[in-house]
């Protein structure tokens, strides 16, 4: 046998830094292919096998409560978009590594992308709402990844010119990656950008625009003259609050999206006899309710802005628990959302709670998708995430101690009541104005309860009563109001509300986790 010596350590061909950087370069394209085809195949699947989606909603139900609640903080309504990017930076990160190992090993190469695609599958199979077909967007992807990285790598790797049979650095045939290249990045852009667009046709907006919201039987309290104080104050927080600027907090990447005709409701578990609805049932119903309610995520800092009030329309829950035969013994009602989210309530609150209803109305419209379309759960007095499943497919009547629900599993408090809490809208913190005269303004909320002060502290100085927009309804918030000469200068300003039932609302701070925050809304400002 011939020994054939080492190729040397600097090819002349094309090799070194020149050659690893297009081998990156085919790393990225064969992400871009896969990822491209896997947007095509969910196209056929549905929108949330898509593998950036799959692992996205993955790396929610996976991460620990604590970064959550810095993500929700650091990037609030624009968490979903940070998670995605984040998501394909890591994916593009890879991608350079595949590329760069598979100009040494092709095998290893073509077995990083497809692990990538069995991490993308078992991810879509494992959702909640998930099947052994969302398995094909990541699986299919991956396959024509492979194909176009080893497509790629070949360039790479040709013989140089005039190199002997064996034994010779490899050269570059950068004609060839060019075209191999073009060819990969129209494949990914087709693929991808036809895949996204067939995925419009599960979008459920015509649905929603077709849907006929019933006049109600009982109608919401009439507002008083002069109800909503912000006409008068600027920077002062709406009574209502717009479909469009109303928050959103959920864990769907992509939102479900329930085609009206398809949509059902099932009652299911401590009931005598349970039932099932379809969307036409709920809406022709003759005890609709159109009620105004303020809404409140847990995840609500002091003084932030998950809470919002919208009137909204839909079925007296209790009177549809009543006619299923609820059972006394359930005390808590396990609602799926259609993504297989689950959010438990309560019983007792379903059914005591004045008002609690499922929605399919909301300030005037059918709910708009993000909030929930078609149905979603509302009890007032309870934060978000033990009261107000959206996108609810199925109640089943259970008890705390034989399920979790998702939020419980990650120890939220299993009963979730609203804290009083008040907030300061107006001057914003850290504003520079000129001294003199300026209204202090701001919401305050105690639902089910009702508010019945609010007090403001400007430095030192005795606490002084508010102005109160006038009382519609104990679940909604009250806008508060109080002149005040401001002195030139820096000033603190504080304010505390009482509820109805005469509970103040407490200074001792606590951070969202696990039951809701608490303490008194402070802002600095510079008067002069
Ligand atoms: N299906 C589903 N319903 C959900 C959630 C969710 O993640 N999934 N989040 C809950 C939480 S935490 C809150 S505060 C409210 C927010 O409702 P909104 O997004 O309409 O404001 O929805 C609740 N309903
Ligand atoms: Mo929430």
């Amino acid at each position: 046998m011939t020994t054939s010596p080492q190729p040397p350590a600097a090819p002349r061909s094309g090799s070194g830094r020149g050659r690893r950087g297009l081998a990156a370069l085919a790393g990225l394209l064969a992400a871009a292919v896969a990822l491209g085809v896997a947007e095509l195949v969910a196209a056929l699947v549905g929108p949330a096998s898509s593998p950036v989606i799959a692992v996205g909603d993955a790396v929610i139900t996976l991460t620990p409560e604590p970064v959550k609640a810095f993500a929700i903080r650091t990037f609030g309504e624009n968490d979903k978009i940070a998670l995605v990017v984040g998501t394909l930076l890591i994916v593009a990160l890879y991608a350079l590594v595949i590329g760069l190992t598979g100009l040494r090993s092709r095998r290893l190469g073509a077995l990083g992308i497809a692990l990538f695609g069995l991490v993308g599958a078992i991810a879509a199979v494992t959702r909640p709402a998930g099947g052994p077909l969302d398995a094909l967007p990541s699986l299919l992807g991956a396959a024509a990844g492979v194909a176009a990285l080893l497509a790629l790598l070949r360039p790479l790797t040709a013989p140089a010119p005039g190199a002997g049979p064996r034994g010779d650095a490899p050269g570059v045939d950068r004609r060839r990656f060019v075209l191999a290249g073009g060819a990969a990045l129209g494949a990914a852009a087709v693929a991808g950008g036809g895949g996204r667009l067939l995925q419009r046709r599960f979008d459920v907006s015509g649905d929603r625009a077709a849907l006929a919201l019933p006049a109600p039987a009982s109608r919401a309290a009439a507002l008083p003259a002069g109800a909503d104080l912000a006409a008068e104050i600027d920077g002062l927080t709406p009574l209502f609050t717009a479909n469009r600027d109303f928050y959103r907090v959920d864990t769907a990447i992509s939102v479900p999206r329930i085609r009206s005709a398809d949509y059902r409701l099932e009652m299911a578990g401590m009931f005598d006899t349970p039932r099932r609805y379809t969307l036409d049932d709920l809406l022709g119903r003759d005890d609709v309710i159109e009620r105004d309610v303020t809404l409140t995520c847990v995840s609500n800092e002091v003084g932030g802005r998950l809470a919002g009030t919208a009137r909204w329309l839909g079925v007296p829950l209790g009177a549809l628990l009543e006619e299923n035969g609820i059972r006394r013994r359930s005390d808590q009602l396990l609602c799926r959302s259609a993504d297989g989210m689950t959010i438990g309530a309560p019983t007792r609150n379903a059914l005591e709670t004045e008002d609690a209803m499922l929605a399919f109305g909301m300030n005037g419209e059918p709910l708009p998708v993000e909030h929930g379309f078609p149905v979603r759960m509302l009890i007032p007095g309870l934060y978000g995430y033990v009261s107000a499943c959206k996108w609810l497919v199925r109640i089943e009547a259970t008890t705390f101690d034989a399920v979790d629900a998702y939020w419980v599993e990650r120890d939220w408090a299993a009963e979730g009541p609203i804290k009083v809490a008040s907030r300061i809208d107006t001057p914003a913190p850290l504003r520079q104005f000129p001294a003199g005269r300026r209204a202090i303004a701001g919401v305050a909320w105690a639902q089910t309860r009702g508010i019945a002060s609010v007090e403001v502290r400007v430095d030192d100085e005795d606490w002084a009563r508010a102005e109160l927009s006038p009382e519609v309804d104990a679940d909604l918030w009250r806008q508060w109001v109080l002149p005040y000469d401001f002195a030139p200068g820096r000033h603190s300003i504080t304010v505390r509300a009482t509820g109805a039932d005469g509970e103040v609302q407490t200074e001792q701070r606590a951070a969202p986790f696990p039951d809701g925050s608490s303490g008194w809304h402070t802002v600095q400002v510079v008067a002069g």
